[in-house]
């Protein structure tokens, strides 16, 4: 086995390679790393080890491999660009990136890589490099370029390379929304070679390079067939991709992410002056995004979420107890949405319970409509598919539940029921079984309350629709145990969700920080505010939605709800607007987009514009109202001040949990990292000033809490 010395951080060379008959077989194994990433110092031994090969006369073609059980390359090291002083260093590393696989693709003896597990960003950019992918068709087979979701771009050739390989609309469709897609449909649509199983990757990888060292080349058809020449094959064609796909990224991105277009850019140059030209520009748009605010809070969201993945959500946390078989008592649109995604994410055999087998049904079919999605969209196979429904069972009575781990309700929003459904089923959980609720409002010590140990009673707030919103509260009562905790959460993050454990008060954290935001709604709207202008602020800001649309989302009975109990909680600031407020929606009927009409009218499902007579209920009248600045500046502020004071509190553990909770539960905008990192870019001085001067103006509701104004008086910040 050959190896390079190794840089003087690390002992063991994380690149080494054998000769065998005329093939050499090339190991990455980042021994330091969970997983394998392109540092400088990995660069310098890949550049060392293909000099080696290519004056080894032995050596025909070259295999390569991770050695890594589970991941190939995760990309180029993120530690170590977010350490970037400059637009220029940005570039001068993204130049050297390319250079290095320029001399890859570039290498006189062939190479065939053998992909297994996670092959992103850099990674997958080396792959591209090669000269033939084989895949192993596994769910850890991942394959992509999710630059963009970083706020940069693929820059070490992938916006030149994938683009020229799968063609332009595919590669752009790729790498403008950052995707990673499963190994089958990496080869579907021709970013590898060939695709099978683990067990004969090395062999298929190596017979491959064997093939190309006797001259064999692989033959690949055009993508895309005769619609692919039309629109990929030539300039007018691509100019009209192009166009589309610029109006489409500046509809998603709202302006508010500029590494898409300039990922677009970088495709578009380089197809239009060629592969040296593109890669320049790649480099340098790179170079201008790596430095950008918006880039190093999506890599603080990364880094953000991969603590979250291996915080077990208690301290000196025992063991989790692994959950086997879930139970779920309401079989709703919430209790269906956690049994498919259980089903789907975690494989595990779900039983369901309902008042009666009518319900039950339907609540089984709602979760086996999420499988439905995920055959349809090909994310499993039709085996897959047969052997997930069957794990899904219900019926009206406990009968099951006897041997399930861990049991969620999500029946009525209402504390007697939800007690009466524990004494039920307390009789038949097994001795260690944890029972956890999925109340969005009622505390979960309340509930509790009703248990005889009451130490395996935890709450787990999930977010509608379940399979879709990553976000879960994990909230343990007075009395949960550290253990009750830890399976909770770990179970939570088997489901593919991001958690965070909060405290048990009213609202929990998202819809504790949640509460100013409706509340200010109702104040804007009796001040003449129209609905347009509040919801059309919010998106400007980067909200995916706005507030009244979000509140027809949710269903104006359940925000009624969550009103309620927010206003008696937190009366002295939580003030409602004069009038009847939402209620008097609610008694017309009108319940959002559930009923067809909230605020806005909805028809076969989609949204129309908003409904004018809404206003009549309301008593109110759209005549101008505060500026847009100051509509924007009462819906943020009353946040950021509700946040701060929350975090006070202890409802969170810490500001990274706050912001991950807003951003992953209500869509707080990722580019400006949570509401606490956002008080940070403004100030607490100035938060505090804009606070006063609003409570001056508006009311108590937007008094500064003692949080800001301490951070106002020592000059200090959330993150420090
Ligand atoms: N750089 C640095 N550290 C990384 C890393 C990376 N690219 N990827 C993972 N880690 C760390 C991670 O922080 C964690 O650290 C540990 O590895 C295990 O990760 C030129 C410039 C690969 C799917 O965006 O999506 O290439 O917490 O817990 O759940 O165009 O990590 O243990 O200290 O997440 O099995 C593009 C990012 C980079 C992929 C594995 N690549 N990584 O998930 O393990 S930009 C990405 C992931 C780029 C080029 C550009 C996931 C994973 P710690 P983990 P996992």
């Amino acid at each position: 086995m050959s190896t390079i010395a190794p840089s003087s951080t690390r002992t063991a060379p994380a690149v080494t390679w054998d000769v065998d008959d005329g093939i050499a077989t090339v190991v990455l194994d980042l021994k330091s790393q969970p997983v394998n990433v392109i540092s400088r110092a990995v660069k310098d031994e890949f550049l060392a080890c293909f000099a080696a090969l290519g004056d080894d006369a032995r050596v025909r073609a070259v295999a390569f491999f991770s050695g890594k059980a589970d991941n190939f390359i995760a990309g180029a090291d993120i530690e170590e660009f977010v350490k970037l002083g400059s637009a220029a260093e940005a570039e001068r590393l993204a130049a050297d990136g390319q250079e290095m696989l320029e001399g890859v693709a570039r290498f006189p003896k062939p190479i065939a890589v053998g992909i297994h597990g996670a092959c992103l960003g850099g990674g997958f950019e080396f792959a591209l490099a090669c000269h033939y992918r084989v895949a192993t068709d596994h769910p850890k087979t991942q394959i992509g370029l999710p630059e963009v979701q970083l706020g940069i771009l693929p820059a070490a050739g992938g916006c030149q390379r994938l683009p020229r390989l799968v063609g332009a609309r595919a590669g752009l469709d790729m790498i403008l929304a950052g995707k990673t897609e499963r190994a089958a449909k990496a080869f579907r649509l021709g970013m590898v070679d060939e695709l099978v199983p683990p067990a004969i990757l090395a062999e298929i990888t190596l017979a491959a390079a064997r093939r190309m060292a006797g001259g064999w080349r692989p033959r690949r058809k055009r993508p895309g067939g005769f619609v692919g020449f039309l629109l990929d094959g030539n300039p007018l064609g691509r100019r009209l991709v192009f166009r589309m796909a610029r109006k489409q990224v500046l509809e998603r991105t709202a302006g508010n992410y500029p590494a898409p277009p300039a990922a677009l850019e970088a495709v578009a140059y380089g197809l239009r002056h060629g592969m040296a030209e593109g890669l320049r520009r790649e480099a340098q748009l790179f170079g201008q995004l790596a430095v950008t605010d918006v880039s190093r809070k999506l890599v603080q969201i990364f880094f953000a979420t991969n603590q979250l993945k291996k915080d077990p959500g208690v301290a000196n946390a025992p063991p989790a107890v692994r959950v086997h078989r879930l139970g779920i008592i309401g079989s709703g649109f919430m209790g269906s949405g956690i049994a498919g995604t259980a089903v789907a994410q975690a494989e595990v055999d779900v039983r369901m319970k309902d008042a009666d087998l009518g319900r039950v049904a339907q609540g089984t079919l709602a979760a086996r409509a999420i499988l439905d999605d995920r055959l349809k969209r090909r994310r499993i196979t039709k085996y897959e598919y047969a052997r997930l429904v069957a794990l899904l069972s219900g019926s009206d009575t406990y009968a099951g539940f006897g041997r399930a781990e861990l049991t969620i309700e999500a029946v009525f929003e209402d504390l007697a029921v939800k007690q009466e459904v524990l004494r039920e089923v307390a009789q038949v959980l097994p001795q260690d079984g944890v029972f956890a609720s999925n109340t969005s409002t009622i505390p979960i010590t309340r509930i509790a309350e009703a248990a005889h140990d009451p130490e395996r009673v935890i709450g787990m707030h999930f977010f509608s629709p379940v399979a879709k919103m990553p976000l879960l509260e994990v909230i343990p009562g007075a009395r949960t145990s550290p253990q009750t905790i830890s399976t909770a959460v770990a179970f939570g993050r088997r489901l593919g969700k991001t958690v965070i454990v909060v405290q048990d008060s009213p609202g929990f954290w998202v819809n504790r920080i949640l509460a100013p935001y409706p509340n200010e709604v109702g104040h804007l709207l009796a001040e003449g505010a129209s609905i347009e202008d509040i919801d059309s602020m919010a998106v400007r800001f980067g909200f995916p939605v706005g507030q009244v649309t979000l509140l027809d989302e949710v269903g104006l009975d359940v925000a009624v709800k969550v009103a309620g109990v927010m206003q008696e909680a937190y009366g002295d600031h939580i003030i409602p607007a004069p009038g009847s407020g939402l209620a008097a929606l609610v008694k017309a009927g009108r319940l959002g987009r559930k009923s067809g009409r909230g605020f806005y009218i909805y028809k076969g499902g989609k949204k129309r514009g908003v409904d004018e007579s809404v206003y009549g209920l309301l008593g109110v009248h759209p005549n101008g109202g505060p500026r847009p600045a100051e509509i924007l500046q009462r819906l943020l502020l009353g946040m950021v001040n509700e946040a701060a004071r929350a975090l006070g509190e202890g409802v969170v553990r810490n500001p990274r949990d706050g912001d991950i909770g807003a951003i992953f539960g209500f869509g707080f905008p990722p580019f400006r990292g949570g509401p606490l990192r956002y008080a940070d870019d403004l100030g607490a001085e100035r938060v505090v000033a804009d606070l006063e001067r609003l409570a001056e103006r508006h009311g108590v509701r937007f008094t500064p809490c003692e949080v800001l104004q301490e951070h106002a008086r020592q000059g200090t910040k959330f993150y420090s």
